[in-house]
């Protein structure tokens, strides 16, 4: 209750310099170069100190506070990569949606268009992650969204794939371009021939449906080098960086190309 208020309020304040988002690259799987950048919410409390997005989404999306926490999300992204953009990096940002965002599709598409006409930004310079058991809930309404969220140009990603029970035919109609694997398929892979053969499945559907595959919470070189071999398109995870802020991943990035 006192973190759903003081969340409020930092809000209100335009995030008070308690809100900030991190960024984690994701990589090119075979020339490890950065394609693109995911965008994730941090929050400084004044008193607590760091309290993680694992803590206050949920308290957000149960205090009702989810929808402002999500535009202030979409705005600040947007502005940063048109301030990436200005000091010449060019690169894609992804950001997470809780499923009350997708619940609410007019007021998301307003203010994505808002975001992105504001900053001169291409759609394509934007996607968006949807867990997988938030795209098979009410999949009926959860499809009509993402039709439109789609021809807004914005391109669509399926994040932790491989934990909920995605119908194959339904995932089919889904104008989604990308599957994120699961972090705890990855982290099994050199150990477990399960999870071996589950990636190598996940890589060949994708591919078999036009989609690209990212690895995440990729963390050895040996994860790197079998997940390459399985010729997954990008990787992510802290063999190539931790989510770092704006500031630090220019550097990172400019250091990396
Ligand atoms: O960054 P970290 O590993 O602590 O993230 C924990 C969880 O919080 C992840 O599931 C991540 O998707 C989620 N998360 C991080 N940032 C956002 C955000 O901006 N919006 C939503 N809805 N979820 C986020
Ligand atoms: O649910 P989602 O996939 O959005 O969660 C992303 C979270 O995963 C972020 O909080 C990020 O901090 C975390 N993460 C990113 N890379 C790694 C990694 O290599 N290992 C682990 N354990 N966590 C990671
Ligand atoms: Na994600
Ligand atoms: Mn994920």
């Amino acid at each position: 209750l006192e973190l759903a208020r003081d969340l409020r309020a930092a809000l209100e304040d335009g995030g008070a310099g308690q809100l900030s988002l991190h960024y984690q690259p994701k990589v090119a799987g075979d020339t490890q170069r950065v394609l693109g950048v995911e965008a994730l919410l941090r929050w400084q409390h004044p008193k607590r100190g760091a309290i993680g997005p694992a803590t206050f989404i949920p308290v957000a999306e149960r205090f009702g506070i989810i929808i402002a926490l999500g535009d202030w999300v979409i705005d600040e992204a947007c502005r940063q990569v048109a301030e990436w953009r200005d000091q010449g990096l060019r690169l894609r940002v992804a950001i997470n949606l809780s499923v009350q965002q997708l619940r609410q599709p007019e007021a998301l598409l307003q203010r994505l268009q808002h975001a992105l006409q504001r900053n001169g930004m291409d759609a394509s310079q934007l996607s968006l992650e949807i867990t997988e058991s938030v795209a098979m809930e009410d999949a009926g309404a959860t499809e009509r969204t993402l039709q439109r969220l789609g021809a807004l140009g914005v391109s669509l990603s399926i994040d932790d794939f491989g934990t909920g029970y995605s119908s194959l035919s339904y995932l089919r109609r889904l104008p989604v371009s990308q599957l994120k694997i699961d972090r705890s398929f990855i982290q099994d892979l050199e150990t477990s021939a399960d999870a071996r053969a589950i990636v190598k499945a996940v890589i060949e559907l994708a591919h078999a449906l036009g989609l690209e595959v990212v690895a995440e919470g990729v963390e050895t070189t040996g994860q790197a080098a079998e997940l390459r071999a399985k010729r997954c398109d990008k990787l992510q995870g802290y063999l190539f960086a931790r989510p770092m802020p704006a500031a630090e991943l220019v550097h990172w990035a400019r250091r990396s190309q």
